[in-house]
């Protein structure tokens, strides 16, 4: 069995603890692969060492760091399908998927590899004469990156590439649950020519490996996806240290279906965002908010479509939806299945972990008479369950669409251009896609959300800059004497 090593100081090294734990391919719980568990001890030689290669990395021309990042985006186009079937193997999602997943890793490096020649400023005009004002953009320092399971390369790389151009070192903790993606997209890093110590990676548990990335005072920025129990607790403790810290958190997000939509593009967008990636998307379908004229076919198409969905093992092509990632994802979303028919929520279609199969299977599942309060229409479940919501008019969707305490993405299908127009300025949420899914997000825009969704960054695009620079303002005085603002003139 192959055993994966932390990558310190640019060397692959064994963990202090001696510890070991388990990679198993949730659709048939195959040992694939034994990662070393790295503790406290290990993360802080991680974070000297990231500390140690600062200077060096922050002070080589951006377009030169940026000429490794187009090497490893090379490497990565040249190594996708190799990468995809390892992350159906190791994370469950379906094939065509995981290739999407290591596209967006392919377009992010691209991307972020072009910022290289461009880490914007501006200049603006001085208020006196013989000035210059100017903003130019540094590197924060040392950067915790904390990423989740279900996007194991594009996460890691929304994360890892901005940051690197931006000429910051690293330290990296991935998912327990999909570690060996990460170790490979950190191979091919070393191998393009990111020098030791600028990233460095320690895999573990967050309650040892994720405390000390947030509690080290030495780590100035730290940047989390997942979920918005463990992101309250970063914040907390990292705003302590005056810690820049970004976070994407859950999502409960709706998709309105109008009673002028077209209905059978309004179910693509359904069953491509609720049963996509098994549901396990922050951006997720999860509510489906339905004027109540059209309640009755939507569901009759929706109950064929979804019958049509063939679950197992995304390796073969004619899967449409894999496993969910591990045990107690499965018990979580079970557990979910039984508060909402308690809540007296009709269960019309699934509800069941699919036993016969050997991984963590469970089925397609759709609630309709589901009330707005209700905790299965409140909580994020993180699986392949999908609440039907009834509602007048389009006052009243969208009213239901911001009754959570979350606003990452939302859809609304409507042929009406007034719907649509107040969609895009009321729902509360940091993407609104009209005639879309809320899936599905572009690396060049903003990604992100309101409310318990996150702190108010944005990753993706130049946004992605902004999250991992401090801006410096720059104030050059060529006159050669003294010139007092606000006081010389006026
Ligand atoms: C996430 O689920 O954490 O827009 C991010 C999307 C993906 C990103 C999802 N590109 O669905």
């Amino acid at each position: 069995m192959q055993e994966y090593k932390l990558f310190i100081n640019g060397e692959w090294t064994g963990s202090s603890s001696g510890e070991m734990f388990d990679d198993i391919n949730p659709a048939t719980l195959e040992l694939i692969g034994k990662l070393h568990k790295a503790n406290e001890e290990d993360v802080k030689n991680a974070v000297d060492a990231a500390e140690k290669s600062f200077h060096a990395w922050s002070s080589t021309p951006a377009p030169q760091r940026a000429r490794i990042l187009f090497r490893a985006a090379r490497m990565l186009e040249e190594r996708k399908e190799e990468l995809s079937r390892l992350m159906t193997v190791e994370m469950g999602k379906v094939l065509k998927e995981a290739r999407g997943d290591v596209q967006e890793a392919i377009d992010i490096t691209y991307y972020a590899a072009g910022e290289g020649r461009r880490l914007k400023g501006e200049t603006t005009p001085s208020e006196l004469p013989d000035k210059f004002c100017m903003t130019i953009r540094r590197p924060i320092g040392v950067v915790g990156l904390i990423t989740p399971w279900n996007f194991p390369i594009a996460i890691p790389a929304w994360k890892i590439m901005p940051a690197l151009v931006a000429g910051n070192t690293l330290v990296f903790k991935p998912a327990s649950d999909t570690p060996i993606l990460s170790i490979e997209l950190v191979n091919i890093l070393t191998e393009a020519g990111i020098p030791k110590g600028v990233l460095n990676l320690v895999t573990g548990e967050g309650k040892t490996v994720g405390s000390e990335i947030v509690h080290n005072r030495k780590v100035r920025a730290v940047s989390f996806t997942g979920s918005l129990e463990t992101g309250k607790w970063i914040l907390g403790e990292a705003s302590r240290d005056m810690k820049k810290v970004s976070l994407e958190l859950g999502g409960k997000n709706p998709i309105i279906v109008m009673d002028d939509a077209d209905l059978n593009l309004a179910i693509d967008g359904i069953i491509w965002g609720a049963f996509g990636t098994t549901g396990q998307r922050c951006t997720a379908a999860s509510r489906v908010i339905v004027h109540e004229k059209i309640l009755p076919s939507l569901l009759e198409k929706l109950i064929g479509r979804t019958k049509e969905l063939n679950v197992g093992n995304g390796l073969h092509e004619n899967i449409d939806m894999g496993p969910v990632i591990n045990e107690s994802q499965l018990r979580k979303i079970a557990k979910y299945v039984d508060i909402g028919k308690k809540e007296g929520a009709k269960l019309i279609m699934g509800g069941n972990i699919m036993k016969p199969l050997p991984g963590y299977f469970f089925e397609p599942t759709i609630f309709t008479d589901v009330s707005p309060d209700m905790r299965i229409a409140q909580e994020e479940i993180f699986g392949p369950v999908v609440s039907l919501i009834r509602a007048r008019d389009i006052d009243e969707a969208i009213n239901i669409a911001n009754s959570v305490e979350y606003g990452l993405s939302s859809s609304i299908y409507s042929g009406n251009i007034r719907n649509a127009f107040k969609a895009i300025e009321k729902i509360e949420a940091g993407i609104t896609y009209i005639n879309a899914s809320t899936i599905g997000a572009e690396i060049h825009l903003p990604f992100g959300g309101i409310k318990s969704t996150g702190n108010g960054t944005r990753e993706g695009g130049t946004t992605a800059i902004e999250e991992f620079t401090e801006l410096k303002t720059v104030y050059f005085d060529y006159s050669g004497k003294l010139q007092k603002a606000q006081i010389d003139i006026g």
